[in-house]
């Protein structure tokens, strides 16, 4: 009896099917009753009554008395009425035969594209771009590897199918499924490849008044976990890391690799194994960004490696002091300085936002027990959220965030033109970076990241523009080669030699450094 009422189902449902097909063919798409923006919206409820407004045309009375009058706005300008419905009151009221349509109550005092935008993609001038639905850059078809923590299950890198998630390698413990115990990677991602899917705002049918959404929304992601629970791991997981990226560059794609991890140096780059790795990425064709780190307080030498190193790019923190216009922006005095320690190259090479940046929270990791006032508020970004919403992003500042913004910038870059050359992204990003006013060329290198600025330049790299081969250490640039950038002067700034005698290197202490361990470039709080 069973199987035949199961059969008796089926038949109807293939009906049902059959019936539809002709409609969809005839070009005239049946206009669905529940409107489709209103379906991130009760994603995002589960549960929770969300604000609703139900068409019923001359039904006004009837519909209100199957809701109850209590919190039912009757509007008969629109021959309708605005409710807070459950997802399931939702599904029965969009079955009652006078009903039209349920379209989203969406506050009006948002949002578009722009204006949604938080302050760090403001700043870095996505705002500036088409929307994404509009034909603007996502980084779709370009792989960011991200040598870090791991990765957590988030809405916004696609929840329980994280499709753009291609592969997950656990250097520490082996572990075959992706996890992320420290949540300093999933941050991470968040920054260069979040889609904003749990912030999504109310002109794309969602809740938020503000998206807190990555650079590159649509580029694919390969996690590489080399470091532990507390943001720990050594040298040699980056490393095995770095050459996996290498090795399995073709098969995934990987056009970036971000590495928001800082150690100590060594020694000169020629002889440091992580240099070495990061300069065989670069030389496969690979961007390397690189944190600068948050050694500010140290002066002069304080960048870790592998941002040490000539051929990556090295990225230092731009504070925005949390408004959208860039000109009262100032670079972090956390963020590391050059020249760097032994070679003196001059480093950072550009800032970017990186103080109280807002991305993925990463539930129970570490940092989000230690650090729950990091939490961001759901009642922040959306109005009048449901009661059951968890806070789904965290803050946190340093390098560390500074590093995936550029990463993801390059990767926007890499899906315009993919013909780039490590070396033209590096170029094109720096002459077209914005000097911070006041800002010391050795804590802000070329300047701040431009996005637009950075995706219209059309330079190549040539000759001596830091593609060039500084190969065993003997043949570094010639102290006469000097790079001028479109927007910045170098002249006092070549990219060969500093001066030993320019800086007091008596006053660093090398007992500051455990030597052994790589751990992430992050503050949990900024300036
Ligand atoms: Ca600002």
């Amino acid at each position: 009896m069973k199987a035949r009422t199961l059969a008796a189902l089926l038949a109807a449902a293939c009906l049902t099917l059959f019936l539809a097909a002709p409609v969809a063919s005839a070009g005239t798409k049946p206009t669905p009753l529940i409107d489709p923006s209103l379906n991130a919206a009760l994603a995002l409820a589960q549960t929770d009554p969300v604000p609703v407004i139900i068409s019923a045309p001359g039904h006004i009375t009837q519909l209100r008395q199957v809701l109850g009058d209590t919190g039912t706005v009757p509007l008969t300008v629109v021959h309708g009425v605005a409710a807070r419905l459950t997802p399931a009151e939702i599904a029965s009221v969009a079955k009652l035969p006078y009903v039209k349509a349920l379209v989203p109550d969406a506050p009006v005092v948002s949002a578009d594209y722009v204006s949604s935008m938080d302050i760090t993609n403001l700043t870095i001038g996505l705002g500036q771009l088409p929307a994404p639905w509009q034909g603007g850059p996502t980084g779709t078809g370009v792989t960011v590897a991200i040598i870090d923590s791991g990765i957590a299950e988030h809405p916004d890198l696609g929840g329980k199918s994280p499709s753009r998630l291609l592969a997950f390698v656990d250097f520490t413990k082996g572990k075959k499924h992706p996890y992320d115990d420290a949540g300093h990677g999933t941050f991470v991602a968040g920054l260069i490849a979040g889609d904003g899917s749990a912030s999504l705002p109310t002109d794309e049918g969602g809740l938020a008044t503000q998206q807190f959404r990555g650079v590159a929304p649509g580029a694919d992601i390969v996690a590489l976990k080399v470091l532990n629970k507390f943001g720990e791991g050594r040298a040699s997981d980056v490393i095995a890391a770095i050459q996996w990226a290498i090795q399995h560059k073709d098969e995934y794609n990987i056009r970036v690799l971000n590495i928001s991890v800082g150690g100590d140096i060594p020694g000169p780059t020629v002889d440091d194994p992580m240099a070495q790795a990061v300069e065989a990425a670069w030389k496969a064709g690979i961007v390397v960004v690189c944190a600068a780190g948050n050694e500010g307080a140290f002066g002069p030498g304080g960048v870790l490696s592998p941002g040490n190193d000539p051929y990556v790019i090295t990225v230092g923190a731009l504070d925005t002091k949390q408004t959208a216009t860039t000109a009262d922006d100032t670079v972090c005095t956390y963020s590391s300085e050059g020249p760097t320690l032994y070679d003196e190259f001059a480093k950072p090479d550009l800032v970017a936002p990186g103080n109280r940046l807002i991305s993925l929270r990463a539930p129970a990791s570490y940092i989000d027990r230690t650090w729950p006032e990091n939490r961001i508020p759901v009642s922040s970004y959306i109005t009048d959220p449901p009661a059951n919403l968890k806070p789904q992003y965290f803050k946190l500042s340093g390098t560390s965030t500074a590093a995936p913004v550029v990463a993801g910038i390059a990767a926007l870059m890499l899906q315009e033109d993919p013909t780039l050359t490590p070396d033209d992204v590096k170029a094109r990003l720096m002459a077209s970076a914005n000097p911070v006013p006041g800002a010391p060329a050795l804590a802000e290198g070329a300047g701040a990241v431009d996005a637009p600025a950075a995706l219209a330049a059309d330079l190549r790299s040539s000759g001596y523009d830091l593609s060039a081969d500084l190969g065993n250490g003997s043949t570094i640039l010639p102290p006469d080669v000097l790079v001028q950038w479109a927007k910045y002067s170098w002249t006092k700034y070549s990219w060969t030699k500093y001066s030993w005698t320019k800086y007091s290197w008596t006053k660093y202490s090398w007992t500051k450094y455990s030597w052994t361990k790589y751990s992430w470039t992050t503050l949990i709080n900024g300036q």
